[in-house]
């Protein structure tokens, strides 16, 4: 007999479930009960929905490591009781939790699908229950009565994303994310179309892993014109930086003065990582490639290649979480964990 899959909605906060507060007429986060009864159409869905809320929703700008455990809990304690996972999440910070949960489950076999909107739910043009009710679809997809979707996705304006590929792109528009290094996995039109060929393939041998460790001792410097070096030096010299991310220009280059490739060389020296990527929204660092990336790679630095600066955030804190040695980490920040980042 079919039976309905189970999925698990969990609300975190963020702009869907908010509400003008009139004193200060600023968007405050409110009651999952009453986000809910503005979509009756949830109950039409053929499948089992039961919720959970933060005991406080947040603004996603609020989300910190604490935050991202909390709702690693909620997915870990309910992962063998549901087919899958629904996030309402603020949009501003999303692709940042949503990279950080791809680390969390190592061996992922059921969706993890994240949402949001840019207008409240209860706003007469809003994009959350369209958001809202196909993220609901997509996690209930299956094959022989298993998931389809077996990783963590960030579904926005008829796109299921990888999630630790997107990026927010824009305040105002519907379509806020976009993801320039990796294709669609689903697009919602009259029918759901799934591209297959892009999905992880869960290897269902495999136990689930779950991770909590994430350290958050870290920076990122974002290269410009003119960067100076006695800011950069002060901030080199904290005792609390464990890993440095810096966003440079292009393939990965940054300036070739002596002054600052020595600061980079004696942090690795000293055992911290630098882990390159670039500030465009799409393509690859390619340390090497220019003059003007040789030194880079000659000191150590390790490459972020086609990584989102949001998912290089959340493995570089996860991999410190782990505390490998310097070289260990370096070979596995190069490496793909969860379809992060091109293999070459
Ligand atoms: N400030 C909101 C948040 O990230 C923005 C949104 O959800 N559209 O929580």
């Amino acid at each position: 007999m079919k039976t309905s899959p189970n999925i698990l909605l969990i609300y975190t906060g963020g702009t869907i479930g908010m509400v003008k507060n009139f004193e200060t007429g600023a968007l405050t986060a409110f009651d999952f009960d009453e986000l809910l009864l503005n979509i009756p159409e949830l109950k039409q869905l053929d499948c089992n929905i039961e919720t959970i809320s933060f005991q406080e929703p947040i603004d996603s700008s609020d989300m910190n490591v604490e935050r991202w455990k909390e709702l690693g809990n909620i997915i870990n304690t309910n992962y063998e009781n549901y087919d899958g996972f629904v996030v309402l999440h603020g949009s501003d910070t999303m692709s940042y939790t949503a990279s950080a949960v791809s680390f969390m489950f190592e061996n992922l076999a059921k969706p993890v699908i994240f949402t949001g909107s840019q207008l409240p739910i209860g706003d007469l043009r809003t994009d959350a229950k369209e958001n809202l009710i196909t993220a609901v679809q997509i996690a209930a997809l299956q094959k022989k009565g298993k998931p389809i979707i077996t990783e963590v996705g960030l579904y926005f304006e008829y796109k299921l994303l990888r999630a630790n590929r997107t990026t927010k792109i824009n305040a105002e528009h519907f379509k806020a994310f976009q993801s320039l290094n990796y294709p669609t996995l689903v697009e919602s039109g009259v029918h759901l179309k799934v591209n297959t060929s892009f999905l992880h393939t869960a290897n269902r041998r495999k136990k689930m892993v779950y991770h909590t460790h994430f350290d958050n001792n870290i920076v990122i410097i974002k290269m410009f014109p003119g960067i100076n070096e006695e800011i950069l030096k002060s901030i080199f010299s904290s005792e609390a930086i464990k890993g440095i991310i810096i966003e440079t220009y292009g393939s990965g280059n940054t300036t070739t003065k002596k002054w600052f490739l020595n600061i980079i060389s004696d942090a690795i020296r000293k055992g911290i990582p630098i882990i390159n990527v670039t500030q465009c929204a799409g393509g690859s660092v390619e340390m090497g490639k220019y003059d003007t990336s040789i030194a880079l790679k000659k000191a150590g630095v390790i490459s972020g290649k086609d990584i989102t600066t949001e998912a290089a955030v959340a493995k570089l804190m996860y991999l410190l979480g782990e505390k490998l040695p310097l070289k260990v980490l370096k070979t596995i920040y190069e490496t793909s964990l969860r379809g992060e980042m091109s293999e070459n």
